[in-house]
């Protein structure tokens, strides 16, 4: 199926919309806002985990894969979203999560008694010396190992929550019962899945320790990700179940390197559609992941282009090809982050036009599209096992005291971009007439949805726009890649060229006023602008995150 023309929209369903006012997001919340997408001109919709979990990463720990968590709705509900979807000429892509189950489910249950069969879908270790088998860092801050109950020295392998248990795909039985669930749906009729960190599959033989002469749990990078077999077991998923069907594949390339990313999606290795990075969003964090503060949480609009162009070029030269976003779940929101909130308007709207005009497929987080901020959570207010258990990790491994690392928790804290929806001005901001599940951010009387759509010159429409202007303008599609001004220490210059027309974006990606030198900017028409009056002049001024899309005539 087309992957590159489509505008892509990700709900993470707890926060988008509650019909039956319990205060949690569901199936029916959605079905209730197509129209609301189909306006906005979305044609694919990706939905974060909608499975039955006992919710200790809010279904990315799966109990169930062939039922539904019933705080969402039933197995008709999905039904039901998939088939009026289809009527708005929506797709859906469902999240598929392999790399581990729940320890609730029932194959990690059968393995805890000893069933032989179930056992070898797990990493199950014993320990000769009362410490864990290796000291690898889970990637929610301690080590990537869990007890085993009952057995003194027994082990499994978790490397997010202790109670996401990594599944072995050097099993064939594994990734025949991944197949199948694969194919439960795509019978439903989805489009297709985005794939769960899919580039972690393949642990190194042996499990051994990483660098194993420094102290304490190390995040063992070359032993997790991109491992050898990760495109073996992607040639035969290819060859089983997404070629079949024709079926749309994104990896959330977790950490994933630039030249693996497009082996992975070089249409003639018959693997994958496409992939997300992790550099952009990764940016400010130190080492060890976003709890690893000692980048202060600091970056230049350099970084971002280096970034850009590294995997821009990347694709231009090697074939291969990505997803776009600058939003998701799993980090604070952009406004805040990328551009600070005094400029949330034109900054929310430089960096939509950042997303929309790169090569790549264009991914919009729910809320993104109204530029949602981050609502500063305290303790009390965290959901995340993520944010209490780095805190933990931080004083334990580095000393870092408690309210340092609450600090550092509130800042980054994945409950950021998990606020509910922001709908309208009433009750809780129209995602629930009961109490939301997780806090609101209180700036919803000004920052919603029915406003900005009434707001000609907001955020939302400016979303609109770009993405028709991405459905009536192949070149940006289609069109290549080439950098202007690669040393300007603010401006992100680009030309996108097809053989019908060529298209140039010019981004200042900074609070500064700025200039730049575009000789022949008269043989260009504007497009588009995030402000009222840019005016067109071979010496360009720029102002804070003026952004400009110009057509050569
Ligand atoms: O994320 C993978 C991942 O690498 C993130 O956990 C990231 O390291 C973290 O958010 C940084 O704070 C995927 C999902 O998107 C995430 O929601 C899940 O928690 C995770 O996998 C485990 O399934
Ligand atoms: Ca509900």
């Amino acid at each position: 199926m087309d992957f590159k023309n489509q505008i892509v929209y990700q709900i993470w369903p707890r926060s988008f919309k509650d019909s039956n006012n319990d205060g949690i997001g569901d199936i029916q919340g959605i079905i209730s806002k197509l129209d609301y997408l189909q306006d906005l001109g979305i044609t694919l919709l990706w939905v974060s985990p909608l499975y039955a979990s006992p919710n200790d990463d809010y279904g990315y720990d799966i109990s169930d894969y062939y039922s539904i968590n019933p705080e969402y709705g039933t197995m008709d509900d999905l039904d039901q979203l998939i088939q009026e979807a289809k009527k708005r000429n929506i797709a859906i892509l469902m999240d598929l999560v392999a790399n581990h189950t729940s320890t609730k489910h029932s194959w990690f249950q059968k393995a805890l008694l000893n069933d032989p069969h179930y056992r070898n879908y797990y990493y199950f270790k014993t320990s000769e010396n009362g410490k864990e088998p290796n000291n690898w860092l889970s990637f929610f801050g301690g080590s990537a190992w869990s007890k085993e109950e009952g057995k003194p020295n027994s082990y499994f392998l978790t490397t997010f929550t202790p109670t996401q248990a990594d599944l072995d795909w050097r099993n064939p039985n594994v990734r025949e019962e991944i197949y199948q669930i694969m194919r439960f749906y795509l019978d439903k009729g989805i489009a297709g899945f985005r794939m769960d960190v899919i580039n972690t599959i393949d642990k190194k033989d042996g499990l051994p320790s990483y660098q194993s002469e420094n102290k304490g749990y190390q995040l063992a990078v070359p032993y997790i990700i991109d491992g050898p077999r990760v495109e073996e077991y992607l040639k035969e998923m290819h060859e089983r179940v997404l070629a079949p069907y024709n079926a749309i594949s994104l990896a959330e390339g977790c950490l994933i390197s630039v030249d693996k990313a497009m082996a992975y999606t070089k249409p003639e290795n018959k693997e994958i559609d496409m992939t997300f990075h992790f550099d952009l969003a990764m940016l400010g964090y130190g080492e060890l992941g976003k709890y690893d503060p000692r980048k202060l949480y600091r970056f230049k609009p350099k970084d971002i282009k280096a970034i850009t162009r590294k995997w821009q070029n990347a694709m231009m030269k090697q074939g291969g090809y990505i997803g776009n976003y600058i939003s998701n779940h799993d980090h604070k929101r952009p406004a805040g982050r990328y551009f600070p909130l005094q400029y949330r308007t034109q900054g929310a709207k430089c960096f939509a036009l950042y997303n929309f005009a790169l090569y790549g497929t264009p991914f919009i987080y729910q809320g993104e599209e109204i530029g949602m901020g981050n609502a500063k959570l305290k303790r009390g207010d965290w959901k995340d096992y993520e944010s209490f258990n780095s805190v933990k990790a931080l004083k334990d491994m580095i000393g870092v005291p408690n309210f340092i690392g609450d600090k550092i928790a509130t800042y980054v804290t994945r409950d950021n971009a998990r606020t509910p929806m922001q709908w309208n001005k009433q009750q809780n901001a129209g995602f629930s007439t009961h109490t939301p599940w997780i806090k609101l951010n209180e700036d919803y009387e000004t920052i919603n949805v029915e406003d900005a759509m009434k707001d000609p010159h907001s955020i939302w429409h400016f979303y609109k726009r770009l993405i028709e202007l991405r459905k009536n303008h192949s070149a940006l599609v289609e069109g290549t890649f080439h950098e202007l001004h690669p040393e300007h220490p603010y401006i992100l210059c680009f030309e996108r060229i097809a053989k019908e027309e060529e298209l140039l974006v010019i981004l200042n990606l900074s609070k500064k006023h700025t200039a730049i030198n575009i000789e022949e900017i008269n043989d260009y028409e504007l497009l588009l602008s995030n402000y009222p009056d840019s005016k067109l002049d071979s010496n360009l001024h720029l102002r804070p995150f003026e952004a400009i899309l110009l057509k050569h005539k």
